[in-house]
């Protein structure tokens, strides 16, 4: 292990911040930390200004690098974590790590009303009616492998699903139910472009699942299913006979990887660590469409599935649909180098990660020909993270630490070598993923690495049995000083993954367009306020705004199916309103020049106040109306 020294004179523009790459990024009021921590190591006025090893071979502190960010300023960056089996996204401010948001995604959410009006309540519904779902890889969107702030994909776990978040509004708009593997597990979109969103099968079943084969696991698969980005749809599934678990896209659009870690086909531990080697596994997507256009596929549960085992008839000759790839036991993360040239997958039973050259897949031939370089990075590695300078960050799961090496230097050393390494660092503890600022795009920033570890111990104030997670903030951007510890930050259970995104590549509303939402804006003119009986379905429109609801009371008989729609009039930003109704299960969020419904059935007798929960105003505890509920006779 090597480890240089830091001459303490680095200039402010020889370190990396995002405002020095782009002009438009420093129309973010920011702090001047970076520039600051430079010139006053120029001066020599900082202590402990190295990265040099103490006794005990930890790194020590480098230069001060101040994260904080005072009040009333914003971060630089938008940090999307998966909230694991919370089912949700978090959104953080990097690098402050202050949560600013939760999107939820796969689980029913009273604070934002999601699950509740009609419109979410169907979408869960159709997407299997469960209320929750286990989230774990996040990705935004990317145009020329750079992210256009358009959408934000994730995973379920628990249920096979994939869910699309529109980054307009930071809402759940979208999610598909896919039938022909169980457990999506890795999720990630085929760059440049993101032309398809891949949920990646990670849980072995029959296909179709519908009671054959039940007891002979050499008969279960698993797939990779491709979406088309927008509109949502299911396009088709490449079956596979071992499981798939972490996935990432080579940079030309044509490679999709995944790791696997039961080549043996087993269903218990013992089983499924067997082996010596799992794969790598290589899906060649224009050879997949070629196929598909072809018919060369069996459709089940209405999927086109295009054979891709590796006995399959598509994968003999000159063009082979998926290739092998062997990897020592149980690999896990797989993810490619921001130029595209290397697919790394990290080892996890295996101290090592292993280099596959994407371009040698192309040759016909033996496909671990395209391994390039095995280094020895520490044990349990489980994925790999870069910062555009050639430098990849391995979690070691096993060791607690994370791990520095050099990509080009692991190519040419010996296999199993660990003279690549450049620098280790303690984290707390047992971390799982890491994430560099847009580190799975063609420009990775440099600056900031979030470690997303598993156990918190001893770090915060104990709470009784359930600890929260700690994800820790490093600095980068210093290679002479070395990595920096800069943050702790308890995390409710239980992120896997996040990606982070330069703030400026956003544009969220802070009000609706009406003309994006589905349901008729309703204005207070009295055409637009009406309640209708048909039969026993009562059918209510009416605005809100501060203080009131356009209807003070709503007279309905018992056993009315009664719907509410509602559009929360206010221009101004910040301003929601809700429409929520006691012990009947109704709550509504309703955000500026947004309309939502809500149907319910008014089962019993008696009054009912309608009330708007958000605190919108000096009179918003008396911003309500009466549900009267007459008796029926
Ligand atoms: Cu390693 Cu789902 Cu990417 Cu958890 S996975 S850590
Ligand atoms: Cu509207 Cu409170
Ligand atoms: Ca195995």
């Amino acid at each position: 292990m090597t480890q240089s020294t830091s001459t303490g004179d680095k200039s402010a523009t020889e370190r990396t911040s995002a405002d020095d790459r782009d002009p438009l990024f420093a129309r973010i009021p920011r702090r001047d930390f970076v520039k600051a921590g430079a010139a006053a190591g120029a001066m020599g006025s900082l202590a402990g200004c190295t990265g040099l090893l103490d006794s005990d071979g930890d790194t020590q502190a480098a230069a001060d690098v101040d994260a904080s960010v005072p009040p009333g300023e914003l971060d630089d960056y938008y940090a999307f974590l998966s909230g694991g089996h919370s089912g949700d996204i978090r959104v953080y401010g990097v690098p402050s790590m202050r949560q600013i948001m939760r999107i939820p995604v796969f689980n029913v959410e009273s604070a934002r009303g999601y699950g509740f009006d009609d419109e979410t309540h169907e979408m869960l519904q159709e997407a299997g009616g469960y209320t929750w779902g286990d989230t774990h890889h996040p990705r935004p969107s990317q145009t020329d492998n750079q992210y256009d702030g358009e959408w934000l994909f994730v995973n379920d776990k628990a249920n096979g699903r994939m869910a699309r978040i529109d980054l307009k509004y930071f809402e759940t708009d979208a999610i598909i139910d896919l039938p022909n593997h169980q457990g999506t597990h890795g999720a990630c979109m085929l760059m440049p472009d993101s032309r398809y969103v891949f949920g990646v099968g990670e849980l072995r079943v029959p296909i179709p699942n519908d009671g054959r084969d039940l007891d002979d696991p050499s008969e279960y698969g698993s797939t990779l299913s491709a979406m088309s980005p927008d509109p949502f749809d299911h396009e088709w599934d490449v079956r596979v006979d071992c499981n798939l678990d972490n996935g990432d896209s080579g940079k030309e659009g044509e490679w999709f990887f995944t790791t696997s870690y039961n080549s043996e086909e087993g269903v218990t531990e013992s089983e499924m660590t067997a082996a010596d080697t799992d794969y790598v596994v290589a899906f060649n997507v224009p050879r997949i469409e070629d196929a598909v256009e072809a018919g060369e596929y069996d459709e089940v549960n209405g999927v086109p599935v295009v054979d891709g085992s590796e006995d399959s008839p598509l994968n003999d000759g000159d063009e082979p649909l998926v290739r092998y790839i062997d990897v020592p036991t149980n690999p896990h993360g797989v993810s490619v180098t921001p130029d595209g040239q290397y697919a790394i997958a990290s080892g996890k039973l295996d101290p090592t990660c292993t280099i596959i050259e994407i371009g040698q897949l192309n040759e016909v031939g033996d496909p671990n020909d395209a391994v390039v370089g095995r280094v020895n990075v520490g044990n349990g590695p489980l994925h790999t993270a870069y910062d555009g300078r050639g430098h990849a960050y391995t979690t070691l799961f096993v060791d607690s630490q994370v791990v520095k090496w050099d990509i080009e230097a692991a190519v040419d050393a010996e296999m199993g070598s660990e003279d690549p390494v450049i620098e280790k660092h303690d984290v707390h503890y047992s971390p799982g993923h890491l994430i560099a600022a847009e580190s799975y795009t063609g420009d990775p920033q440099g600056d900031w690495l979030i470690v997303l570890n598993k156990l918190s111990k001893d770090r915060f104030l104990p709470v009784g049995p359930v600890f929260p997670e700690n994800d820790q903030l490093f600095y980068i951007g210093d290679d002479d000083a070395g990595m920096e510890l800069v943050k702790d930050t308890p995390t409710y259970p239980e992120p896997h993954d996040a990606s982070i995104v330069r703030a400026d590549r956003l544009d969220p509303a802070s009000v609706y367009d009406p003309d994006d939402l589905e349901l008729d804006f309703i204005s207070p003119s009295d055409e637009d306020n009406f309640i209708e009986r048909d039969g026993d379905q009562v059918h209510v429109e009416m605005y809100n705004q501060r203080n009131h609801f356009g209807f003070s009371d709503i007279t309905v008989q018992e056993g009315d199916e009664v719907t509410i729609r509602s559009t929360n009039i206010e221009q101004e930003e910040d301003i929601l309103h809700s429409l929520a109704i006691p012990e009947h299960d109704v709550n509504v969020k309703l955000a500026p020049q947004e309309t939502r419904e809500v149907t319910f059935t008014a089962d019993e007798p008696g009054v009912y106040w309608i009330y708007c929960a958000y605190f919108c105003s000096a009179l918003h505890l008396e911003m309500r109306s009466r549900l009267l509920v007459e008796p029926a006779d």
